[in-house]
């Protein structure tokens, strides 16, 4: 089996072609289900393909976000490359050997994380039973594996950017345009009992400029996966290459937000800067949710941010007591508040086991994330995926537990260290997690309902502003405020009755919403609260019998995909050389 580093220029160089280059027939899958159980291909039960519930919402019952997402990186390398390409995604076992039996490949990639070794070690047996000649090819996080060579039967490993790589092996232009391919972004989204619908107006697409991340923290496989610090990928370089995607998204998905699949994507200042002037040129009113490190959101100003659309952003805290390069010096409450005050969502992410954590002062760490009121809060174990910096350095004090100590499947952020922690037990970092998470909910409610607030601060300060596409997005935020959140307020206050606080908050929001929209919210909200209610209620029971929710399967031989124009949007000259990072 040969290892490629796609990031490493002559280990891609030294990679040979497939003899039947672009001719070549190849099967993109993702691992099989199901997820939402234990099994002994390493699904867990704790662990089912949703991230918002698995490492957000989960102890909010009812109230969790449900849905799926696809699979970014295989949808991207469908669509670059030449050859004849199905794509198979959450297929369960049988499905997949049904491919194998009725269909012959002359490459089967597999992309997986971590956590899917046995379910990789799985797939790559029955593809060495049912195709034998096949060239079987792994990518994604599970490529960092040191040894995975020795652990699976397969003839590439790829570590970093699968497009460069499968042109590469098949003979096709590396440096070619990178088309972008159609993805909605979540899959059955479902919440508070209720099917959250796809309409025009909420329709979100997702939107992939770059991947990787040049910050580089310890813990992060996904700045490790593309080559760690100071490196990147970047699939558009200029604003107007971006624009341009993003155009013919909205275009043709009908869509006017983006879930940019970006580690940072406001590093690249030269390219977000010239995003918010053709947006202003061209009036885009589009709503952006981004993933963004504290320091680089800082560098821009309050008006850079709404006026490039930002509604949503995802932002590491990391925690109280954090020694990361990206927050020092810097008030994150405050930065909260700030955002908060302009309409801006924000999703906060926090560590639970820092080195510095201890049984004694964990509460402390925790009560100052949840004080941050975020309107979703993330909390992840101290984990140290393999190929990060923290793994190496964990490694060499010989602190890493072995494999009879902790399985990969449990190494996925929610369940246990990965090492010895030097203060805190094995067993006790699950049990502060689980505080971790219930506390936010008890102090700030459900995720869902905190939204209400910030968007109507948004509306609030911006109805006025003088440029029409942003009252345009403020007014869209609002548009569903006096019937259906009313009334989701509404329901919210009464299941919670005997917690004073949430009651408070839910209140205290309602009548900003009777205050701004009058006797049609007032109307609204027990009618439809009164529904809510019962669905509510119905969730409650559906969730007492452990009901499993997992993905579709999806099955692709036609690629949907964006070319980019080249003659439509002529970059301007500045933007021609290579994304320049923030200083
Ligand atoms: C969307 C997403 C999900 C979605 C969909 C995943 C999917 N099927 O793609 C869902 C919700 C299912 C998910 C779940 C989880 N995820 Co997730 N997820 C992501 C996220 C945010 C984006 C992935 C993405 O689209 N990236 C953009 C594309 C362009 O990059 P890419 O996927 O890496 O693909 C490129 C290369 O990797 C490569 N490539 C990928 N596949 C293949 C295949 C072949 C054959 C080749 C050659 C190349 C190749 O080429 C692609 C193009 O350059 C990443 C973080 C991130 N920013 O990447 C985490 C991430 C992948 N997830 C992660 C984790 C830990 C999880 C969970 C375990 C989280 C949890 N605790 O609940 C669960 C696992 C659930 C399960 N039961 O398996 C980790 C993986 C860590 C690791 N070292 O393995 C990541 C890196 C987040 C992080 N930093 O911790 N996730
Ligand atoms: S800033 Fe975020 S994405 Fe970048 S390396 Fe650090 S944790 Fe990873």
């Amino acid at each position: 089996m040969k290892t490629c580093n796609v990031f490493d220029p002559a280990s891609l160089e030294g990679q040979e072609i497939h003899p039947l280059g672009s001719d070549a027939k190849v099967l993109l899958t993702g691992i099989f289900g199901p997820f939402a159980l234990d099994d002994e291909y390493g699904s867990r039960k704790i662990n089912p393909a949703e991230f918002h519930h698995n490492q957000i919402t989960r102890v909010q019952g009812p109230f969790s976000l449900r849905m799926f997402h696809r699979n970014g990186g295989l949808k991207l390398i469908q669509a670059n490359i030449n050859a004849p390409c199905t794509l198979l995604e959450y297929p369960d076992l049988d499905r997949f050997t049904l491919e194998l039996q009725n269909k012959q490949y002359d490459i089967i990639g597999i992309s997986a994380i971590q956590p899917n070794l046995k379910k990789v070690e799985k797939m790559c047996a029955l593809i060495r039973e049912h195709q034998p000649n096949t060239t079987i090819v792994i990518g994604g996080h599970i490529a960092i594996i040191a040894d995975l060579d020795a652990r699976i039967d397969a003839d590439y490993v790829v570590r970093g950017d699968g497009v460069r790589w499968f042109r590469k092996f098949l003979g096709e232009d590396q440096d070619g345009p990178i088309n972008h391919p159609h993805i909605p972004s979540g899959i059955n989204r479902r919440c508070m009992g209720i099917n959250l619908s796809n309409s025009n107006g909420d329709r979100t697409a997702v939107l992939m400029p770059s991947a990787g991340c040049p910050v580089g923290c310890n813990f992060c496989s996904t700045s490790a996966m593309f080559g760690g610090k100071g490196k990147f990928v970047s699939f558009y370089k200029t604003g107007d290459e971006l624009f341009d995607i993003m155009c013919q998204l909205e275009e043709q998905m009908g869509v006017c937000s983006f879930f940019v699949m970006d580690e940072n994507f406001l590093f690249y200042r030269t390219r977000t800067l010239r995003l918010l002037e053709l947006m202003q040129t061209h009036e885009k009113d589009w709503a952006l949710h981004i993933f963004a490190s504290a320091d680089v959101l800082t560098s821009y100003t309050i008006e850079q941010l709404v006026g490039l659309g930002i509604s949503w952003v995802w932002i590491g805290l990391e925690g109280k007591s954090n020694h990361y390069k990206k927050l020092k010096g810097i008030d994150t409450h405050a930065l909260v508040r700030k955002l908060q005050a302009n309409g801006i969502r924000i999703l906060g992410s926090t560590i639970i086991g820092l080195e510095e954590h201890t049984p004694q002062n964990i509460d402390e760490e925790i009560e100052w994330s949840v004080s941050h009121a975020t309107e979703f809060h993330q909390f992840m174990l101290y984990t140290a995926p393999q190929g990060t910096p923290l793994y190496e350095q964990l490694k060499k004090k010989g602190m890493l537990l072995d494999e009879s100590e902790i399985e990969p499947a449990d190494v996925h952020g929610q369940f246990r260290f990965n090492y010895h922690h030097p203060h805190i037990d094995p067993g006790q970092e699950n049990d502060f997690l689980l505080r971790a998470f219930r506390r936010d909910f008890e102090m700030n409610g459900p995720s869902v309902m905190r939204v209400a607030r910030t968007v109507m601060n948004g509306w609030v300060k911006y109805r006025h502003h003088p440029e029409a596409r942003i009252r345009k997005r403020y007014a869209r935020d609002i548009e569903k405020m006096p019937t259906m959140y009313a009334g989701s307020l509404w329901a919210t206050r009464r299941w919670f009755k005997d917690n004073s606080r949430i009651v408070a908050r839910m209140t205290n929001t309602l009548d900003a919403i009777y205050h701004e929209f009058g006797f049609r919210s007032r109307i609204a909200a027990p009618v439809v609260g009164l529904a809510v209610l019962f669905f509510l209620r119905k969730e409650e029971k559906r969730l007492a019998t452990n009901y499993p929710y997992e993905p579709p399967t999806f099955y692709e031989t036609a690629v949907m995909a964006f070319r980019p124009r080249d003659k439509t949007m002529l970059p301007s000259k500045a933007d021609l050389s290579p994304a320049t990072p923030a200083p």
